[in-house]
């Protein structure tokens, strides 16, 4: 294809900004989505503003009219739908808006593509989640592991899922869904449990923040690079066929032990002691003012109605028929990379950047 014109929803999110830096390396035509906000936050995007073939545009995926106008004048070959609210907690607090932006919105973008006559031109990828498998019914999941939605940003998402699917097997359609495990990075928002983690851990380290708080420490995952993954959503595009692919690493940890890594990353050695709402983690190792001291506690406000706690991928079809590498960046290369990027960030804050109270409030998430 000569005409490489890509159509990112959520560019400003974290997936948005490594897959603008990916698109543009390939020699695409980038174009975003922007929604207008009080404070402009466009920190993870702000080194390719101004770079000839990035362009960003207002819209809403809430505003079907401002998505139709976008798509019919901007004409991309491959969009790629990444805005969502991408918090399950702020699903329960939220769980309108999140089935407005994560279900409808789905639909209002393959919309845009069929009112402007796009179908045969225009490739879709929507970013879907292992949240889809929720209660799980299958140890590890792969493509054809049921799903069983458990919070509303799942059940939102699996609308998208089965819309996108739909369209595919009504209209034809190039479009599908990258059902994809968590992955996280440098840039990864700061209430999503690895980031709070290893920022917390580099503000301990650096005197900045007496303890961190955390909820269910026995929940599993299966921790990606986020980088990695968005070569992924490209491959995906790229088949001779449209189909739907899990992408997942086939490793799994829970979130005791990445905040264990995190910690001894930041040069601190906890010992968890305790059960449930009562377990800490206490300093064995490290500087002399802490050790002795309760550094991570467990507290009820950050534990979900519904948690799903045993997320482990399969990526054996996306190995075969993508050629893609699960294994490029391990867990361990994942947690060092945060922690290191995240005790500079921590350093350059200077003292004025101390959290003086303790991430006990439900806003921490
Ligand atoms: P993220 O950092 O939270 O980014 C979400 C993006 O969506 C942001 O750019 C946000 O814009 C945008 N957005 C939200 N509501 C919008 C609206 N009404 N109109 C236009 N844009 C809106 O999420 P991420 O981690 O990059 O994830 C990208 C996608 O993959 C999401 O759909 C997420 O649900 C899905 N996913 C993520 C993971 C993961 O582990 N990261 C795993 C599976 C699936 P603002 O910057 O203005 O808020
Ligand atoms: O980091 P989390 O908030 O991510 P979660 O819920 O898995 O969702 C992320 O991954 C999904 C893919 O599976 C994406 F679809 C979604 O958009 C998002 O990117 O929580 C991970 C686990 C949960 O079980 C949670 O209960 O960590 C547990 N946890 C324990 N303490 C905590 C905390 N989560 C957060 N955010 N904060 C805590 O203090």
């Amino acid at each position: 294809m000569d005409n490489k014109i890509a159509l990112i929803t959520g560019v400003t999110g974290q997936d948005g900004s490594y897959l603008s830096e990916f698109l543009l390396d390939k020699g695409y035509e980038v174009h975003g989505i922007i929604r207008r906000s009080s404070v402009d936050y466009r920190e993870r995007i702000a080194h390719l503003e101004g770079q000839p073939h990035f362009h960003l545009h207002y819209a809403d995926m809430g505003d079907s009219m401002s998505l139709v106008k976008l798509v019919g004048m901007v004409k991309p070959t491959e969009i790629y739908n990444l805005a969502a609210q991408s918090h399950v907690q702020v699903s329960f607090d939220a769980p309108e808006f999140t089935a407005d932006v994560d279900a409808v919105g789905v639909l209002r973008v393959l919309e845009a593509v069929r009112t402007n006559h796009l179908e045969k031109t225009c490739k879709v990828y929507q970013a879907s989640t292992s949240e889809l498998y929720g209660k799980v019914e299958e140890v590890p999941q792969n493509e054809n592991t049921p799903f069983h939605p458990y919070s509303p940003y799942a059940v939102a998402k699996l609308y998208g899922f089965w819309i996108v699917k739909e369209y595919r097997e009504a209209y034809d359609m190039f479009c599908c869904s990258g059902i994809l495990f968590n992955h996280e990075s440098e840039r990864r928002g700061e209430t999503f449990v690895t980031r709070k983690i290893t920022l917390a851990a580099a503000r301990i380290a650096q005197g900045k923040q007496e303890k961190l708080f955390l909820g269910n420490l026995d929940s599993l995952r299966d921790w990606g690079y986020a980088k990695d993954y968005v070569e992924c959503m490209w491959l995906i595009l790229q088949h001779e066929t449209p189909e739907d692919f899990v992408i997942a690493t086939g490793v799994q940890h829970s979130v005791r032990e990445f905040t264990d890594l995190a910690f001894r990353h930041a040069g601190i050695e906890l010992r968890f002691e305790g059960e449930g709402i009562n377990e800490k983690g206490v300093c064995v190792k490290g500087p002399d003012s802490l050790i002795g001291k309760t550094l991570v506690e467990v507290s009820e406000d950050f534990y979900r109605p519904t948690d799903v706690v045993n997320l482990w991928g399969d990526p054996t079809k996306a190995k075969a028929k993508l050629g893609w590498n699960p294994a490029k960046t391990t867990f361990e290369q994942l947690v060092k990379l945060m922690v290191e990027h995240d005790m500079a960030k921590v350093a350059s804050e200077g003292a004025a950047a101390k959290v003086t109270l303790p991430n006990t409030s439900k806003r921490e998430l």
